[in-house]
């Protein structure tokens, strides 16, 4: 099942592991459907033909048949199961990410992809390098987004509030656009009109927000799958993303924000139980957990902006093995913007 097809008549050619799969579901029903159209039409001609009026034949009652009743009952139950079977098997591998995944943040806004690299750095383009599987953790800044690329048979929500979560492996080294399939909105210009939720940012990272795009219509990107060497270049590339504040005499964001960080483990007592240098305390070291496999209760899990979002609301959650589960929760003691200063600063804790 995995020789990748080109595009054909009804699909676009097909980039990640997962396509086929998607693919079989597809043809499948439409197959099915191709079968019982033709099937019960000609059914119908027929027996319309052959019941027709005519001299001589008297219209006769046929009555109730429980037989055939029961039979087509039953057996499109049959037919339906496989179908969800199938369909729930094709969902639960797009969302249970293999553990040597890459995580790249995404981030969705009016009218606006952002992608953030391990490397910190981060695109209005996403970047993939081929067969090696990309975990997208996604969330959005203000309404409903979806996440779409047709090659890669992959499309999931991305909701203001909480982090959805994609994977997928690409196949092969090439492009395909990035849609967002969930209808967000658009900029109304006549006089009297509402305003642009984005004033033109001077952010020297985003300049592509600059309030040129007007609509749900604009949120286009594109996907480059590249060799593991043109990746690495491009990571390159877009290098330390203070550089450009730096350059541009300004405080960078992200380091702002982790020096917040900083001062909340001290003043919310996290350093009480948690060091940055290696050392155990009553809980495990942050020192260069992020992005790496962390093993717990409930299994292996990639320490990524969910985990630890969950791991400071609800700590019992997943418990690191090796540890107590006597870590307090925070929920209503700690705000999300409080939240991300904390995981900026985890994420800076590099190796
Ligand atoms: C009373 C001690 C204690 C305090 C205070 C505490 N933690 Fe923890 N924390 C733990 C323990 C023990 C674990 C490991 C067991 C578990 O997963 O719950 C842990 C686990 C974690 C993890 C997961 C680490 C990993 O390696 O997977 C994160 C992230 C975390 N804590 C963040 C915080 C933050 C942020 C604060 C402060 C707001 C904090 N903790 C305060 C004891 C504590
Ligand atoms: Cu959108």
């Amino acid at each position: 099942m995995n020789e990748n097809a080109p595009a054909t008549f009804q699909l676009p050619e097909q980039m990640s592991t997962l396509a086929p799969q998607v693919d079989w579901i597809y043809y499948f029903i439409f197959w099915l459907s191709v079968v019982m159209f033709v099937g019960i039409v000609s059914a119908m001609v027929f027996f319309a033909w052959k019941y027709r009026e005519r001299p001589g034949h008297k219209a006769e009652p046929t009555g109730h048949n429980m037989t055939l009743e029961i039979g087509w009952t039953i057996a499109p139950v049959f037919v339906l199961v496989f179908m969800f079977h199938k369909g729930f098997e094709g969902y639960l591998n797009l969302s249970v990410a293999p553990a040597n995944s890459m995580i790249v943040k995404v981030n969705a806004k009016q009218w606006a992809w952002e992608f953030v690299y391990p490397n910190g750095g981060s695109s209005d383009e996403l970047h993939v390098p081929v067969h090696q599987p990309i975990k997208l953790v996604m969330d959005s800044a203000d309404v409903i987004h979806s996440f779409y690329v047709p090659a890669l048979r992959v499309k999931r929500d991305v909701v203001p509030g909480m982090f959805s979560m994609v994977w997928f492996e690409a196949t092969h080294v090439g492009h395909d656009d990035i849609f967002c399939a969930e209808y967000c909105g658009g900029r109304s210009t006549g006089p009297g009109g509402t305003e642009l939720p984005y004033a033109p940012s001077d952010d020297p990272l985003h300049p592509y927000i600059a309030g040129q795009a007007t609509g749900h219509w604009s949120m286009h990107s594109m996907l480059y799958v590249e060799s593991k060497e043109d990746f690495d270049k491009f990571l390159k590339s877009i290098g330390d993303p203070c550089d450009a504040y730096v350059n541009a005499g300004k405080d960078c964001p992200l380091k702002v924000a982790a020096d917040q960080g900083a001062k909340l483990a001290q003043s919310k007592g996290c350093v009480a139980c948690h060091t940055t240098t290696g050392a155990r305390l009553v809980g495990p070291s942050w020192k260069g957990i992020f992005g790496k496999q962390e093993s717990t209760d409930k299994g292996g899990v990639s320490v990524d902006e969910a985990y630890i979002k969950e791991s400071i609301l609800d700590p019992n959650a997943k418990i690191v093995t090796g540890y107590q589960g006597v870590m307090p929760t925070f929920r209503g003691q700690i705000s999300d913007a409080e939240l991300d200063e904390i995981t900026a600063y985890i994420k800076s804790l590099k190796d």
